[in-house]
Protein backbone atom coordinates (compact mmCIF):
# COMPACT_ATOMS: atom_id res chain seq x y z
CA UNK A 1 0.00 0.00 0.00
CA UNK A 2 1.18 3.64 -0.66
CA UNK A 3 0.47 6.11 1.69
CA UNK A 4 -1.00 9.73 1.15
CA UNK A 5 -2.05 10.52 4.94
CA UNK A 6 0.95 9.11 6.73
CA UNK A 7 4.63 9.61 6.52
CA UNK A 8 6.53 6.80 7.15
CA UNK A 9 10.28 5.37 7.59
CA UNK A 10 11.26 1.65 7.67
CA UNK A 11 14.64 1.48 8.96
CA UNK A 12 15.88 -1.00 10.73
CA UNK A 13 15.57 -1.01 13.85
CA UNK A 14 13.19 1.89 13.77
CA UNK A 15 9.84 1.94 12.12
CA UNK A 16 8.95 5.60 11.71
CA UNK A 17 5.22 6.90 11.28
CA UNK A 18 4.17 10.66 10.82
CA UNK A 19 0.89 11.46 10.33
CA UNK A 20 0.30 14.04 7.78
CA UNK A 21 -3.00 16.20 7.53
CA UNK A 22 -0.92 19.10 9.45
CA UNK A 23 -4.09 21.65 7.87
CA UNK A 24 -6.59 20.20 9.77
CA UNK A 25 -4.28 18.87 12.65
CA UNK A 26 -3.64 15.21 11.02
CA UNK A 27 -7.66 14.40 12.14
CA UNK A 28 -8.43 10.97 11.28
CA UNK A 29 -10.48 9.58 8.19
CA UNK A 30 -10.82 6.05 7.70
CA UNK A 31 -8.04 6.44 4.71
CA UNK A 32 -6.23 7.83 6.89
CA UNK A 33 -6.55 4.92 9.65
CA UNK A 34 -5.95 2.83 6.98
CA UNK A 35 -2.91 3.48 6.29
CA UNK A 36 -2.04 3.80 9.90
CA UNK A 37 -2.98 0.29 10.37
CA UNK A 38 -1.33 -1.21 7.16
CA UNK A 39 2.29 0.13 8.69
CA UNK A 40 1.37 -0.65 12.12
CA UNK A 41 0.79 -4.16 10.59
CA UNK A 42 4.05 -4.08 8.37
CA UNK A 43 6.26 -3.13 11.66
CA UNK A 44 4.50 -5.91 13.70
CA UNK A 45 5.44 -8.42 10.82
CA UNK A 46 8.81 -7.46 10.22
CA UNK A 47 11.79 -8.87 12.21
CA UNK A 48 13.99 -6.35 11.73
CA UNK A 49 11.85 -3.52 13.07
CA UNK A 50 11.73 -3.54 17.19
CA UNK A 51 10.44 -0.20 17.79
CA UNK A 52 7.65 1.81 16.44
CA UNK A 53 7.68 5.60 16.96
CA UNK A 54 4.37 7.33 16.14
CA UNK A 55 4.59 11.21 15.63
CA UNK A 56 2.60 14.20 13.71
CA UNK A 57 3.86 16.46 10.92
CA UNK A 58 2.39 20.36 11.95
CA UNK A 59 2.01 22.35 14.92
CA UNK A 60 -0.47 19.56 15.66
CA UNK A 61 -0.34 15.67 16.77
CA UNK A 62 -4.11 14.27 16.48
CA UNK A 63 -7.41 16.44 16.84
CA UNK A 64 -9.36 12.79 16.51
CA UNK A 65 -11.84 12.31 14.47
CA UNK A 66 -11.99 14.67 11.00
CA UNK A 67 -15.38 16.33 12.03
CA UNK A 68 -16.35 17.09 7.85
CA UNK A 69 -15.91 12.94 7.29
CA UNK A 70 -18.43 12.45 10.30
CA UNK A 71 -20.86 14.58 8.95
CA UNK A 72 -20.66 13.86 5.30
CA UNK A 73 -24.51 12.72 4.35
CA UNK A 74 -22.88 9.88 1.84
CA UNK A 75 -20.35 9.57 4.25
CA UNK A 76 -19.56 6.52 6.90
CA UNK A 77 -21.74 6.32 9.70
CA UNK A 78 -20.27 6.92 13.49
CA UNK A 79 -20.79 3.17 14.45
CA UNK A 80 -18.82 2.25 11.27
CA UNK A 81 -15.90 5.39 11.70
CA UNK A 82 -15.43 3.58 15.12
CA UNK A 83 -15.19 -0.03 13.72
CA UNK A 84 -13.10 0.84 10.82
CA UNK A 85 -11.18 3.50 12.60
CA UNK A 86 -10.14 3.56 16.08
CA UNK A 87 -10.97 0.20 17.52
CA UNK A 88 -8.65 -1.89 15.31
CA UNK A 89 -6.06 0.73 15.87
CA UNK A 90 -6.09 0.69 19.44
CA UNK A 91 -5.98 -3.21 19.28
CA UNK A 92 -2.81 -3.11 17.23
CA UNK A 93 -1.26 -0.26 19.36
CA UNK A 94 -1.75 -2.68 22.71
CA UNK A 95 -1.45 -6.24 21.10
CA UNK A 96 1.53 -5.33 18.82
CA UNK A 97 4.83 -7.13 20.87
CA UNK A 98 7.24 -4.45 20.28
CA UNK A 99 7.37 -1.15 21.94
CA UNK A 100 5.53 1.75 20.62
CA UNK A 101 6.83 5.40 21.51
CA UNK A 102 4.15 8.34 20.71
CA UNK A 103 5.90 11.73 20.43
CA UNK A 104 3.09 14.27 20.91
CA UNK A 105 3.90 17.45 18.99
CA UNK A 106 1.17 19.70 19.65
CA UNK A 107 -2.73 19.16 20.50
CA UNK A 108 -4.12 15.79 21.16
CA UNK A 109 -7.77 16.14 20.90
CA UNK A 110 -10.56 13.32 21.30
CA UNK A 111 -9.33 9.99 19.96
CA UNK A 112 -6.21 11.83 19.59
CA UNK A 113 -5.82 12.04 22.72
CA UNK A 114 -6.76 8.50 24.06
CA UNK A 115 -4.20 6.90 21.05
CA UNK A 116 -1.56 9.05 22.80
CA UNK A 117 -2.54 7.64 26.33
CA UNK A 118 -2.66 4.10 24.65
CA UNK A 119 1.06 3.98 23.24
CA UNK A 120 3.34 2.05 25.64
CA UNK A 121 5.52 5.11 26.40
CA UNK A 122 4.24 8.86 25.52
CA UNK A 123 6.69 11.73 25.62
CA UNK A 124 5.12 15.22 24.92
CA UNK A 125 6.35 18.74 23.75
CA UNK A 126 5.86 21.11 26.38
CA UNK A 127 3.45 22.83 23.88
CA UNK A 128 1.17 19.66 23.38
CA UNK A 129 -2.18 20.16 25.29
CA UNK A 130 -4.66 16.85 25.38
CA UNK A 131 -8.09 17.71 25.26
CA UNK A 132 -11.52 15.04 25.64
CA UNK A 133 -13.06 16.55 22.81
CA UNK A 134 -16.16 14.30 23.21
CA UNK A 135 -18.75 15.91 25.26
CA UNK A 136 -18.42 19.16 23.25
CA UNK A 137 -19.88 17.69 20.81
CA UNK A 138 -22.43 15.12 22.59
CA UNK A 139 -19.89 12.36 22.04
CA UNK A 140 -18.79 9.77 24.76
CA UNK A 141 -15.03 9.26 24.78
CA UNK A 142 -13.94 6.18 22.55
CA UNK A 143 -10.12 5.17 21.54
CA UNK A 144 -10.74 3.16 24.79
CA UNK A 145 -10.95 6.46 26.83
CA UNK A 146 -12.98 4.77 29.01
CA UNK A 147 -11.00 1.95 29.86
CA UNK A 148 -7.73 3.69 30.25
CA UNK A 149 -8.59 7.25 31.68
CA UNK A 150 -10.15 5.88 35.25
CA UNK A 151 -7.79 2.77 35.52
CA UNK A 152 -4.35 5.46 34.67
CA UNK A 153 -5.57 8.44 36.45
CA UNK A 154 -8.63 7.58 38.63
CA UNK A 155 -12.28 7.97 38.36
CA UNK A 156 -12.58 11.38 39.28
CA UNK A 157 -10.04 13.02 37.33
CA UNK A 158 -11.01 10.60 34.58
CA UNK A 159 -15.12 11.65 34.82
CA UNK A 160 -13.80 15.69 35.33
CA UNK A 161 -12.10 15.51 32.10
CA UNK A 162 -13.77 13.51 30.36
CA UNK A 163 -17.21 15.91 31.11
CA UNK A 164 -15.86 19.11 30.85
CA UNK A 165 -13.72 18.50 27.93
CA UNK A 166 -10.91 21.11 29.43
CA UNK A 167 -7.39 21.19 27.61
CA UNK A 168 -4.48 19.49 30.10
CA UNK A 169 -1.48 20.84 29.85
CA UNK A 170 1.69 18.37 29.02
CA UNK A 171 2.96 18.92 32.52
CA UNK A 172 -0.83 17.96 34.17
CA UNK A 173 -0.62 14.85 31.65
CA UNK A 174 2.75 13.85 33.16
CA UNK A 175 2.06 14.66 36.79
CA UNK A 176 -1.04 12.26 36.78
CA UNK A 177 0.57 9.50 34.74
CA UNK A 178 -1.23 9.93 31.61
CA UNK A 179 2.62 10.13 29.24
CA UNK A 180 5.84 9.46 30.41
CA UNK A 181 7.42 12.89 30.20
CA UNK A 182 8.13 16.29 28.88
CA UNK A 183 10.76 18.17 27.08
CA UNK A 184 10.66 21.34 24.77
CA UNK A 185 9.60 21.21 21.31
CA UNK A 186 12.82 21.40 20.24
CA UNK A 187 14.15 18.08 21.67
CA UNK A 188 10.85 16.26 21.22
CA UNK A 189 11.91 14.17 18.15
CA UNK A 190 15.39 13.59 19.18
CA UNK A 191 14.39 12.32 22.31
CA UNK A 192 11.67 10.17 21.37
CA UNK A 193 14.47 8.76 18.78
CA UNK A 194 16.83 8.23 21.42
CA UNK A 195 14.35 6.37 23.74
CA UNK A 196 12.59 4.19 20.34
CA UNK A 197 16.86 3.58 19.66
CA UNK A 198 17.36 2.52 23.01
CA UNK A 199 14.60 0.00 23.53
CA UNK A 200 14.99 -1.09 19.67
CA UNK A 201 18.58 -2.50 21.32
CA UNK A 202 16.91 -4.23 24.12
CA UNK A 203 15.52 -8.16 24.02
CA UNK A 204 12.32 -7.34 22.11
CA UNK A 205 10.51 -10.25 22.66
CA UNK A 206 10.67 -9.65 26.86
CA UNK A 207 9.11 -6.40 25.98
CA UNK A 208 6.92 -7.98 23.74
CA UNK A 209 5.62 -10.56 26.24
CA UNK A 210 5.81 -7.88 28.84
CA UNK A 211 3.52 -5.75 27.39
CA UNK A 212 1.31 -8.83 26.97
CA UNK A 213 1.30 -9.32 30.67
CA UNK A 214 0.94 -6.02 31.07
CA UNK A 215 -2.67 -5.73 28.93
CA UNK A 216 -3.91 -8.64 30.99
CA UNK A 217 -3.52 -7.13 33.84
CA UNK A 218 -6.26 -5.09 33.88
CA UNK A 219 -8.64 -7.98 34.14
CA UNK A 220 -6.84 -10.49 35.84
CA UNK A 221 -6.70 -11.50 39.53
CA UNK A 222 -3.55 -12.04 41.41
CA UNK A 223 -3.81 -15.72 41.01
CA UNK A 224 -4.35 -15.66 37.42
CA UNK A 225 -1.87 -12.65 36.37
CA UNK A 226 0.60 -15.09 38.90
CA UNK A 227 -0.07 -17.79 36.56
CA UNK A 228 0.14 -15.71 33.58
CA UNK A 229 3.68 -14.29 34.48
CA UNK A 230 5.22 -18.05 34.91
CA UNK A 231 3.84 -18.97 31.43
CA UNK A 232 5.48 -15.78 29.77
CA UNK A 233 8.64 -15.99 31.89
CA UNK A 234 9.18 -19.67 30.59
CA UNK A 235 8.99 -18.21 27.03
CA UNK A 236 11.22 -15.59 27.98
CA UNK A 237 13.39 -17.70 29.22
CA UNK A 238 13.77 -19.89 26.22
CA UNK A 239 14.92 -17.10 24.14
CA UNK A 240 18.18 -16.37 22.38
CA UNK A 241 18.72 -12.80 24.10
CA UNK A 242 17.72 -14.43 27.61
CA UNK A 243 21.03 -16.56 26.91
CA UNK A 244 22.71 -13.45 25.96
CA UNK A 245 21.78 -11.28 28.66
CA UNK A 246 22.87 -13.90 31.33
CA UNK A 247 25.94 -14.78 29.54
CA UNK A 248 27.09 -11.07 29.21
CA UNK A 249 26.37 -10.54 32.45
CA UNK A 250 28.58 -13.71 33.32
CA UNK A 251 31.57 -12.26 31.07
CA UNK A 252 31.44 -8.98 32.66
CA UNK A 253 30.28 -7.55 28.93
CA UNK A 254 27.94 -5.51 26.94
CA UNK A 255 25.07 -7.76 25.59
CA UNK A 256 24.25 -8.02 22.27
CA UNK A 257 20.39 -8.35 21.81
CA UNK A 258 19.47 -9.38 18.48
CA UNK A 259 15.90 -9.52 19.50
CA UNK A 260 15.40 -13.16 18.85
O1 LIG B 1 -17.69 9.73 13.92
C1 LIG B 1 -17.30 10.17 15.02
O2 LIG B 1 -17.26 11.37 15.23
C2 LIG B 1 -16.89 9.17 16.08
C3 LIG B 1 -15.48 9.31 16.43
C4 LIG B 1 -15.10 10.11 17.43
C5 LIG B 1 -13.69 10.28 17.77
C6 LIG B 1 -13.31 11.71 18.06
O3 LIG B 1 -12.14 12.00 18.05
S1 LIG B 1 -14.54 12.85 18.42
C7 LIG B 1 -13.62 14.36 18.67
C8 LIG B 1 -13.32 15.05 17.39
N1 LIG B 1 -12.38 16.15 17.57
C9 LIG B 1 -12.78 17.31 18.02
O4 LIG B 1 -13.92 17.57 18.33
C10 LIG B 1 -11.71 18.39 18.06
C11 LIG B 1 -12.05 19.51 17.10
N2 LIG B 1 -10.98 20.48 17.06
C12 LIG B 1 -10.82 21.39 18.01
O5 LIG B 1 -11.53 21.48 18.99
C13 LIG B 1 -9.69 22.36 17.79
O6 LIG B 1 -9.33 22.35 16.45
C14 LIG B 1 -8.44 22.04 18.66
C15 LIG B 1 -8.75 22.34 20.14
C16 LIG B 1 -8.00 20.58 18.50
C17 LIG B 1 -7.27 22.95 18.21
O7 LIG B 1 -7.71 24.29 18.20
P1 LIG B 1 -6.83 25.39 17.43
O8 LIG B 1 -7.48 26.70 17.70
O9 LIG B 1 -5.42 25.22 17.79
O10 LIG B 1 -6.93 25.03 15.87
P2 LIG B 1 -8.18 25.26 14.88
O11 LIG B 1 -8.08 26.59 14.26
O12 LIG B 1 -9.46 24.91 15.56
O13 LIG B 1 -7.90 24.10 13.81
C18 LIG B 1 -6.99 24.29 12.73
C19 LIG B 1 -7.64 23.75 11.48
O14 LIG B 1 -7.87 22.34 11.67
C20 LIG B 1 -9.02 24.38 11.23
O15 LIG B 1 -9.20 24.43 9.83
P3 LIG B 1 -9.13 25.86 9.05
O16 LIG B 1 -10.08 26.78 9.75
O17 LIG B 1 -7.69 26.30 9.22
O18 LIG B 1 -9.50 25.54 7.65
C21 LIG B 1 -9.97 23.35 11.81
O19 LIG B 1 -11.26 23.41 11.24
C22 LIG B 1 -9.25 22.06 11.46
N3 LIG B 1 -9.64 21.00 12.40
C23 LIG B 1 -9.28 20.87 13.68
N4 LIG B 1 -9.81 19.79 14.20
C24 LIG B 1 -10.53 19.19 13.23
C25 LIG B 1 -10.43 19.97 12.08
N5 LIG B 1 -11.04 19.65 10.94
C26 LIG B 1 -11.80 18.52 10.95
N6 LIG B 1 -11.93 17.73 12.04
C27 LIG B 1 -11.32 18.01 13.19
N7 LIG B 1 -11.42 17.20 14.25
Amino acid sequence: MSYTWIETEFKAPLARILLNRPDVLNSFTIPMAEELQDALQKAADDPQIRAVLLSGNGRGFCAGQDLAEAVAPDGPGIREIVNRTYNPLIRMIRNIEKPVICAVNGVAAGAGANIAFACDITIASEQASFIQAFSKIGLIPDSAGTFFLPRNIGLQRATAITMLGDKISAHTAKEWGLIWDVCSAEELLTKAEELAMKLAAMPTRALGLTKKAMNQSWNHSLEQQLELEGALQEEAANTLDHKEGVQAFLEKRKPNFTGQ
